[in-house]
């Protein structure tokens, strides 16, 4: 049997890439051997009778492995299962170099091998400023309390028990960080879709919409315009909500993540989900909601998460999640064997509702199809999409374009850079490009 935990290769790093070279090899491998399967299946379709020939005498087929002729392991082995032990190398990955702590750093999401639109909530992307904890349920509060008294009839602390019993909701949404694809604004930076998006992953979230919750305290609508979230950690992490988005009951407090509940680096026992909204205003260990009659400006919303402008200018509250997409396979780091058909796959989300339709280019934006979207399509939740190609072996360069239901179109980098400039760190939502050339290896470029 091919040992298929090595899967070796060719592999070109992209320039100014800061990765070590066997860090680049593990996080493409992640999805290279699909790549190679998928392939194989292909050919075998359209060519039976080689193919047949071709697998006389292959050892996997004629022999039985030890698997078929022995007793296999008991139940609950693992009272908790775990992944196969071939699948090591999809795990989440930190970028060297990007924080001096590991507390206040970022790890990435395997996006070039994951199906669907569920992020499994072990490969969750992990954003933390002051690192995470795991806290107490039983100790774990959460106050609404008011900026003034008039505002709110009374203040309220309700303990997990308390919020568990109150009418819920379960949702799919996607959260991405701000700051995703922040290090591709000037140039290409880093080599693979896992650190150009891999700040981005999507759950089935459970909790209670936070518009019951004010109600329970009274909250006066017409004066209270606006609600501050807090975290337990050590962060100070604060974010002033528009009280439109609270009322429309879009925005929960979650304590449940894709069937059980949150995981300790993803806000455990409760957080903030906001959907459309950028991840620093999902807060996590989420502890106080204060209703305010205005933004709060506080840290993390006047000095960080703003947007500098061409004109020398700060844009702040800049918090939708605009339009975007991504193919993550083929993707940068990865090889395609040989030329055929391959299976061309992708993610694409918008802060403002549904994914509409999403075009797939082969020539770097001269021409474009449109994909499969996967359905059902969801609000604010991340939209599978797939499309056919042959390829011909000659150099290609891949893209997708989303656009969403309110008619906004993803922007190229030349679009994007007139209105935004270079020097921001937050919202790149540009079009990616992936460049194939004759030996099949996957590149990341940029196209104006
Ligand atoms: N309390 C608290 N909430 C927080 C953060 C944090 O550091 N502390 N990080 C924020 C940021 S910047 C992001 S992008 C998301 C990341 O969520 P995740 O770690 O579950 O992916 O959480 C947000 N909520
Ligand atoms: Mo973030």
């Amino acid at each position: 049997m091919r040992d298929y935990t090595k899967q070796p290769g060719r592999l070109r790093p992209a320039p100014e890439n800061f990765l070590a070279e066997d860090q680049v090899q593990a996080v493409a491998a992640g999805r290279r051997d699909f790549l190679r399967k998928s392939f194989l299946a292909a050919s075998a379709a359209m060519a039976a009778p080689l193919a047949a020939r071709a697998n006389e005498g292959d050892p996997n087929i004629l022999n039985l492995p030890a698997w078929s002729t022995s007793l296999g392991q008991p139940v609950a082995t693992h009272p908790y299962g775990m992944p196969s032990k071939f699948e090591h190398q999809l795990v989440r990955r930190e970028s060297p170099g990007l924080a001096r702590v590991g507390g206040a750093s970022v790890s990435f999401a395997p996006l070039q091998g994951l199906f669907g639109i569920i992020t499994p909530s072990g490969l969750h992307f992990e954003r933390h400023h002051q690192g995470w904890q795991d806290v107490d349920p039983t100790r774990h509060r959460l106050m609404i309390n008011a900026s003034d008294d008039s505002l709110l009839k009374k203040s309220k602390v309700y303990t997990m028990d308390e919020l568990m019993r109150l009418p819920s909701v379960s949702r799919i949404h996607f959260i991405e960080c701000g700051a995703n694809t922040g290090l591709e604004w000037g140039n290409v930076a880093v080599p693979t879709v896992q650190y150009t998006h891999g700040m981005l992953s999507c759950s089935e979230f459970t909790g209670v919409p936070l518009k019951t919750l004010l109600e329970d305290c009274g909250v006066d609508y017409k004066k209270a315009r606006y609600v501050l979230a807090e975290g337990a950690d050590g962060s100070s992490m604060t974010r002033t909500i528009p009280m439109e988005m609270v009322e429309s009951g879009e925005v929960f407090v979650a304590y449940g993540q894709n069937g059980e509940m949150l995981r300790p680096e993803n806000g455990y026992p409760l957080r903030l989900v906001v959907p459309g909204v950028q991840g620093v205003s999902w807060v996590k260990w989420l502890r106080r909601i204060e209703v305010g009659d205005m933004p709060y400006a506080t840290k993390d919303e006047a000095v960080h998460y703003i947007d500098l402008l061409p004109n020398g200018l700060h844009r702040q509250y800049s918090s939708i999640q605009e339009c975007k997409s991504v193919i993550t396979t083929p993707s940068g780091g990865q090889t395609l064997v040989a030329k055929g058909f391959f299976n061309v796959s992708g993610l694409a989300w918008s802060g403002r509702g549904r994914i509409k339709q999403v075009d797939v280019s082969f020539d770097g934006g001269l021409n474009w199809q449109t994909a499969r979207l996967e359905g059902p399509v969801q609000n604010k939740a991340l939209t599978r999409f797939n499309i056919n190609w042959v390829w011909d072996g000659k150099p290609a360069i891949l893209q997708s374009r989303a656009m969403d239901e309110t008619g906004y179109v993803q922007p190229s980098y030349g679009q994007l850079r007139k209105v935004r400039g270079t020097k921001s760190i937050y919202h790149n939502n540009s079009i990616q490009s992936w460049k194939v050339v004759e030996n099949g290896e996957v590149t990341n470029v940029q196209v104006l």
